[in-house]
């Protein structure tokens, strides 16, 4: 049910009609009151956490969704320096085409620069084709399509001399990594997850200025704001283990309010304290033969590899082709 648009609390600040009550904040806003207090929190954030100042540019990667577009309304609207990242992963047309028709309207709206890099017609395959050819994941596309994503984001990061990368993980995308990672005791990704990763040889700085924002808050702001997002989710995301956290999490929520929040936070706490000091290390960090991207894999990178593995195929089904009769 959607029982929190038709709550009769009212704003804390003006005693006008709340829009959201938050109770894991103990806080209700109105639409005015909601879309100048989520901003200062992002602010507040990009700020603790030493994510980027107002001089640095940063790249905010874009998928049309909620969080990724309110991110960057916010992140402009609040005076930083930002240009957008747009990946075409070629996934299911009224997915793929709509966020992008979706992504381009916003920036366009603003006057803000998009960058698109569309795999199918830089590299040769869509995703989902390449999923097939590659047989990694047998057939199931999330692995490829993460290995592509996060190549493309640093290269362009990289390449266009940005200090900052940001993406629009909010708390809910952060606490199912967080759980996952913590029943498998997955203590190296432990380490590594954290609002911002420092840049590293090749890498450029990483940041997630919503990972202390909740799902529901992206989503009220986008509604209030009137940002036109894509509503439905990547087809392949349903049944992944993440989304089976988010439903667990969010049972506790509804019981616990700020539960998420408590357990992410005291997770960074105990980071801060040491927990994870002893199993933090950095992989051993090397330039690709082939691109020059950074890579842990000896001689060419896991990108390169990939797509010379689909030439190859590629070449062979030609091959093949040509000699038969
Ligand atoms: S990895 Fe998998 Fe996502 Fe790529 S194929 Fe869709 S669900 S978009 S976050
Ligand atoms: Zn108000
Ligand atoms: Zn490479």
């Amino acid at each position: 049910g959607r029982r929190l648009w038709r709550c009769a609390v009212k704003c804390r600040k003006c005693g006008g009609t709340a829009v959201l009550n938050m109770r894991q904040h103990k806080l209700a806003l109105c639409g005015a009151h909601y879309l100048e207090w989520l901003p200062e929190q992002v602010e507040r954030f990009i700020e603790k956490y030493r994510m980027f100042t107002r001089q640095e540019k940063v790249l905010v990667a874009v998928s049309g969704g909620k969080d990724s577009l309110g991110l960057w309304d916010i992140l402009h609207g609040l005076g930083y320096r930002t240009e957008g990242l747009y990946i075409g992963l070629g996934i299911a047309q009224d997915y793929s085409d709509e966020s992008r028709r979706l992504s381009e309207q916003f920036a366009a709206e603003r006057g803000l620069t998009l960058h698109v890099v569309d795999i199918a017609q830089r590299f040769g395959a869509t995703i989902p084709e390449l999923a097939v050819i590659s047989n990694r994941g047998h057939g199931k596309p999330c692995s490829v399509c993460g290995l592509n994503k996060r190549y493309i984001m640093n290269r362009a990061a990289l390449e266009g001399g940005f200090d900052a990368l940001a993406t629009g993980h909010n708390l809910d995308d952060e606490v199912a990594v967080l759980m996952q990672n913590t029943f498998n005791w997955a203590g190296g990704y432990l380490a590594r997850q954290a609002p911002v990763l420092a840049a590293s040889s090749g890498l450029t700085r990483k940041v997630k200025p919503l990972c202390r924002i909740y799902e529901r808050e992206m989503t009220a702001y986008c509604l209030v704001r009137g940002i036109a997002y894509i509503y439905e989710e990547c087809p392949h995301a349903e049944g992944s283990t993440t989304i089976y956290y988010k439903e667990i999490l969010n049972k506790m929520e509804e019981d616990r309010p700020g539960a998420k929040l408590q357990f992410y936070l005291s997770f960074l706490q105990a980071k801060e304290q040491g927990l994870f000091a002893g199993v933090e290390h950095q992989a051993d960090l090397h330039p690709c033969q082939r691109c020059g991207q950074p890579t842990s894999a000896p001689g060419e990178c896991s990108f390169c590899r990939l797509w010379d593995k689909v030439q190859l195929v590629k070449r062979t089904v030609a091959a093949q082709a040509e000699a038969a009769p």
